[in-house]
């Protein structure tokens, strides 16, 4: 029996499910989840090791979770849309993922002009099942959704209570060309561990916080030391108002504390080591509209960007030792 292997992308409006998806099928948290839309804020990678069983061919699912389909009003905005884009690209096979506790709406037409552009095949996902108490009901809703778009499959799911995740599994897989794993067995991400850290440093921004926080806010890591046993990690989060730095600091630095818990337990978990976290708020106004600061929080560019300097570095020494 081969081997299938292939980049998968989930698409969906916000707070359809896409992360909680992605981290039911990973069997890891990858992706940081909240009740708030615009959690994601860029493309997340996740490797989904199948093994094969009677009756199933193995294979390995690269799957990306991506920010939620909007129409854009921010540099951030548009730098997530991008994200978008670019992981519908060269992408196998789309997982278009429905809230089925909601109506259809305009912004779902969006993301499904988006799989129409790109031409990829798609599966249509119907998650929060668990939602519904009559089954039943669902029926209009798939033929609704059938005149839309020509959906190879269509699969109801509960991406929260793992339900109907083994069925879609074995689609997605038989979906998939013959091919190669594109990563070891022990990989479940490319994402930095430091790039992680600050995620979940974001997250407990959050949960901890309403209003406009939670979008005015975001997270850089400034130092990072990984130990055998412990691991240094210094971040600032930075909100776009000094009311909002208020909060964030809390009274008597009370919320900071929270924050710094919550995130340090997690982080540790991660690691596997004890982490030291010190945290810092900054206020940044308009960081969201800044073009040059949204992109420095992309951790590929970080990369990047490290890379050149190394390689700058490197032609520095030649042209002086020749
Ligand atoms: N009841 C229910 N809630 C879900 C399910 N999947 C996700 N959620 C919740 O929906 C919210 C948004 O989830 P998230 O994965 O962040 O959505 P995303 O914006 O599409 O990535 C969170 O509060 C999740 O707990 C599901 O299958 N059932
Ligand atoms: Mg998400």
């Amino acid at each position: 029996m081969p081997f299938h292997s292939g980049f998968v992308c989930i698409l969906g409006r916000p707070n359809a499910g896409k992360s909680t998806l992605l981290n039911a099928l990973v069997g890891e948290k990858l992706a940081i989840i909240s009740p708030k839309p615009q959690t994601t804020r860029n493309r997340i990678q996740g490797i989904v090791h199948v093994p094969k069983r009677k009756g199933r061919d193995g294979g390995q699912i690269v799957l990306i979770d991506t920010p939620g389909v909007h129409k854009p009003d921010s540099s951030l905005g548009r730098k997530m849309m991008v994200e978008v884009r670019e992981a519908l690209e060269g992408c196998d096979l789309v997982l278009v993922i429905m809230d089925v506790t909601r109506k259809f709406e305009p912004r779902d037409q969006f993301a499904l002009d988006l799989v129409k552009q790109s031409g990829t095949r798609a599966f249509l996902i119907l998650n929060k099942v668990d939602r519904v108490r009559e089954k039943t009901k669902l029926l209009p809703l798939i033929e609704e959704y059938r005149k839309l778009y020509d959906f190879r499959e269509v699969i109801p799911i509960s991406a929260l209570k793992r339900d109907g995740l083994d069925m879609l599994l074995e689609k997605v897989i038989s979906g998939l060309p013959a091919g190669p794993a594109y990563f070891p067995e022990d990989q479940v991400t490319d994402q930095p561990a430091r790039f992680m850290a600050s995620e979940i440093i974001r997250e407990q921004v959050l949960l901890a916080t309403d209003e406009e926080i939670p979008y005015a806010s975001t997270v850089i890591v400034d130092g990072y030391e990984e130990g055998s046993r412990l691991t240094r990690i210094s971040a600032t989060i930075y909100c776009e108002r000094e009311g909002q730095k208020g909060i964030l600091v809390g009274k008597r630095g009370q919320m900071m504390k929270k924050i710094g818990t919550g995130a340090r337990l997690q982080i540790e978990r991660m690691l596997g080591t004890k982490v030291f976290l010190e945290l810092y708020v900054k206020v940044h106004p308009g960081w969201r509209d800044s073009r040059s600061f949204v992109e420095e929080l992309d951790w590929r560019r970080q990369l990047e960007n490290v890379v050149m300097q190394q390689s700058g570095h490197q032609r520095g020494y030649n042209e002086t030792s020749e």
